[in-house]
């Protein structure tokens, strides 16, 4: 099977999955039990390229209905594997047309709000929005729909009191439980430190929904545990920030155990820094997303775990979810998404 059709199977499985599992819930106030995607079924298994999608796609306004979805930095190879896994996801259905549009950086903002307002003018179908900062992009997202658009919001929540003044507050979710993932990944670095262990948290970038969960995820399971946090700071998502960080870091924190980045392009920069200082093995590190170049980390002992958010399937829930709406079903609050602890044990 082509690498294409490879990921599409794979894919529609995860929907198909996802579909039993994860219902829309009301309010991301009560996290219910965050479940893994069951038994990852052989690919060979998968239905055959071409074979009926699972949720059908709807009639666009000028024929095949066209999707936007924007990300952040392309920089980050969370974005690009979900980039290309929905490209794939397209190709493998051919039932629509997708516009993937991603950053340079993690902060640029104003590039998603262009995006956003491009789609707008070019009258798309649906979008789907992995917002840069929670209240920044409501606005945009507003005009969208005030203009006809369907808009699925997914990856990073936008925020609930902005949602409510601009009159969407039950705008629809599609994205994980990020303080349930932070949580599990400071478990395993307190299970690995134990009691009294001196960590710091490198957090994402303040104006992000899931920076603020992730961050109380960990703190939640530092307090359970015992573990000292010497400090908790932002590196914005980036991993040459997240480097100068813990280069300074180190210094000013000598006796430090372990550090939890709240996601892995940041655990990338945290590592080289332990490496040039000499300390690998001394300090152990924990991140979030499930890159391929953090998978090598792992497996190489340098890191001690990260979790997967299963990237491309945000995506694709997304369309789906939006595909679903157009087609007249009344979707609203969070289609909640997994999360997974992977380590050296997982990845053998
Ligand atoms: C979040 C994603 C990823 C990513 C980060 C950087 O929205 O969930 O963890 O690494 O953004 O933009």
């Amino acid at each position: 099977m082509k690498t294409a059709a490879r990921v599409f199977a794979l894919l529609t499985i995860l929907s198909l999955v996802l579909a039993a599992c994860v219902a829309p819930v009301a309010a991301p106030a009560a996290p219910a039990e965050v479940a893994a995607p069951a038994e990852a079924a052989p690919a060979e298994a998968a239905p055959a390229e071409g074979a009926a999608a699972a949720v059908p796609a709807p009639a666009g306004k000028n024929g095949m209905p066209v999707v936007g979805l924007v990300m952040k930095s392309l920089a980050n190879e969370f974005f690009k594997t979900m980039e290309e896994g929905a490209v794939a996801y397209q190709q493998g259905r051919g039932d629509f047309t997708l516009i993937p549009v991603g950053m340079n950086s993690e902060t640029d903002i104003d590039t998603q709000i262009s995006a956003v307002e491009n789609f707008i003018v070019q009258d798309v179908d649906l979008i789907c929005l992995a917002p840069a900062d929670s209240v920044g992009l409501v606005a945009p997202a507003k005009k969208a729909i005030d203009a006809g658009i369907t808009v699925v919001n997914f990856d990073v929540k936008l925020d609930d009191k902005a949602l409510t003044e601009a009159g969407l507050q039950d705008l629809v979710f599609v994205g994980p439980d990020n303080e349930e993932g932070a949580y599990l990944a400071g478990v395993a670095l307190a299970e690995a430190l134990g009691e009294g262990g001196k960590v710091v948290i490198i957090e994402g970038n303040p104006g992000a929904d899931n920076a603020t969960m992730r961050k109380n995820g960990f703190v939640r399971a530092a307090e359970e545990f015992g573990l000292e946090v010497l400090e908790s700071t932002t590196a914005h998502w980036e991993t040459e920030e997240a480097n100068t960080l813990m280069t300074n870091l180190i210094t000013k924190y000598p006796d430090m155990q372990g550090v939890m980045a709240a996601n892995d392009s940041m655990a990338l920069g945290v590592v080289k820094a332990i490496e040039a200082a000499g300390l690998t093995g001394q300090i152990q590190v924990v991140g979030f997303d499930n890159i391929g170049a953090v998978q090598e980390l792992i497996k190489e002992g340098k890191m001690l775990a990260t979790i997967d958010q299963f990237g491309p399937m945000l995506a694709t829930m997304c369309v789906e979810t939006g595909f679903r709406m157009i087609n007249g079903e009344d979707i609203t609050g969070w289609s909640k998404t997994p999360v997974q602890l992977v380590t050296a044990e997982t990845l053998k």
